[in-house]
Formats: structure tokens, C-alpha cells, sequence
């Protein structure tokens, strides 16, 4: 079925929170399978892998609240199907920078994934200093007598990126938010170092691909 023709998720389907979820589960289920075909095709033709690794999550039901609290919403099904993008999340761990904008476009080609909007952390990185390529996709999710599309966030990030964020993260929820000022310093810090880092392994890796051509 073409993407338009499969509508989107409706809150007032959703009769509980558990098929809400499950919904939402599926949805990851169908992404992730697709983004493991797209690598094995990529590697079968360029002997070569983009992705690192891929990690899928479900939002915890207390994260959930904790966010449409921060947006001053009500903890609905249906604020939780209208505006909520990150319910389900996917992360794919590329090596090198390029890899990310590679996987980003192969993604972005799919016939029956819809690219809702995309945000480059790395053109534009966050106060904090975070940079990541997100996207928020609606993929399809085939059930027995219908499909629909659910909205899924696909974070891709280079491994030095990744774990700044993870640290970055844990740090966040340590300090509720407001880590003490030198701490947050230190941090913005180390994202130039990660960005420096991606640049000179990049470098590193052509010139290491030149020689092995030389050879
Ligand atoms: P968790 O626990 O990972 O789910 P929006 O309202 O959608 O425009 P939002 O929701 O802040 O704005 O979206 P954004 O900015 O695209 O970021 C969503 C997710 O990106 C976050 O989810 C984090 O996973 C990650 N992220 C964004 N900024 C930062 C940052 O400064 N540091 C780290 N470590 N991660 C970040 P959650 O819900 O915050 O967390």
C-alpha cells in the first residue's frame, strides 16, 4: 500500500494505553528491520557498513508524563498521540559524520516512510552543546484488518557523539536540569572535542583508504 494511502494513527482508535504502546512497539519493530536490510544491501554492494549500531526504546510511561507536564498538557491518550513525536525512539550509531547524512537520505527515500520534519544538531548544535541528526518519520504498521502510521524519532549520531550524549544525559537527570555552571562548561567543552575527534577520524580514514588504493 502507498504511504498516502494509509492513514495516520487516531487517538480515538486507541481504546487503552497498552495498545497505544503496542502501536507504537510495532512501529519500531517495522523501522528497525528496514534500517538492518538497508546496511546488509549497503555492505553487499560497497563492502562497507555505515551503521555502527542501531537501539531501539519505548519512552517510559513516567518520562511521557513528565514531558506533557513540561508542555502544560494534560495526560491524555490523545496528548499523547497528537503531540508527542518521541514515544518511539530509534538511535543508529554511525563511525564517521558523512555515514549519518548517508543513512539520513537512504531513509528519506523510502517509499513507504514519511519524513514529518528533521532537525541537524550538527549544523546547529543544541546550548548544551548536543549534535545528533534527528528525524521524526511516520511509518506504516500493518495490522489484520487495516494499517496505520505512527509517528517514530530516528536520533543519528557518531559513536564520539553518542557518548557524549549518554554522559551528557545522565549528568542532566543527576542535576534535575541544572547542573552547576562549571560542570555544564566542562561539558560544551568536550562536545568541541567530540566535533574535532569526528573531523580528524574522518581525515584519518581517507588517508589510511588512500594508501590502501596506492598499494
Ligand atoms: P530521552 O530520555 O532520550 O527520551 P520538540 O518539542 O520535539 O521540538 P524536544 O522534544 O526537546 O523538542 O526534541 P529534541 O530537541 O529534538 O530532542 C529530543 C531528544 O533528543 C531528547 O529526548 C534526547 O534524547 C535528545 N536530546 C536533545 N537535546 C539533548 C541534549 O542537550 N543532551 C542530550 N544528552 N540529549 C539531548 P528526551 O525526551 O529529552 O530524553
Amino acid at each position: 500500500m502507498k504511504k498516502d494511502a494509509i492513514p495516520e494513527l487516531r487517538y480515538d482508535e486507541i481504546q487503552d494505553y497498552e495498545t497505544l504502546i503496542f502501536m507504537y512497539k510495532s512501529a519500531l519493530k517495522y523501522i528497525e528491520t528496514k534500517v538492518q536490510i538497508l546496511n546488509d544491501e549497503f555492505q553487499s554492494i560497497h563492502q562497507y557498513n555505515p551503521i555502527e549500531h542501531v537501539k531501539c526504546r519505548l519512552k517510559t510511561p513516567e518520562s511521557i508524563v513528565s514531558k506533557l507536564k513540561r508542555d502544560g498538557r494534560e495526560t491524555t491518550l490523545e496528548n499523547m498521540v497528537q503531540y508527542m513525536n518521541d514515544i518511539a525512539g530509534i538511535r543508529i550509531v554511525c563511525a564517521f559524520t558523512p555515514d549519518i547524512y548517508l543513512v539520513a537520505e537512504m531513509i528519506a527515500k523510502q517509499d513507504d516512510i514519511e519524513v514529518l520534519s528533521y532537525k541537524d544538531f550538527m549544523k546547529h548544535p543544541k546550548e548544551s552543546g548536543y549534535t545528533s541528526y534527528h528525524m521524526i518519520l511516520s511509518v506504516p504498521v500493518y495490522l489484520s484488518n487495516r494499517a496505520v502510521r505512527v509517528k517514530v524519532e530516528l536520533q543519528i549520531r557518531t559513536i564520539a557523539q553518542d557518548f557524549w550524549a549518554s554522559l551528557e544525559h545522565k549528568m542532566y537527570y543527576k542535576f534535575e536540569g541544572s547542573a552547576p555552571a562549571d560542570i555544564r562548561k566542562r561539558l560544551r567543552d568536550c562536545a568541541e572535542m567530540v566535533t574535532e575527534l569526528d573531523a580528524e577520524m574522518l581525515a584519518l580514514n581517507s588517508a589510511i583508504q588512500e594508501i590502501g588504493r596506492d598499494e
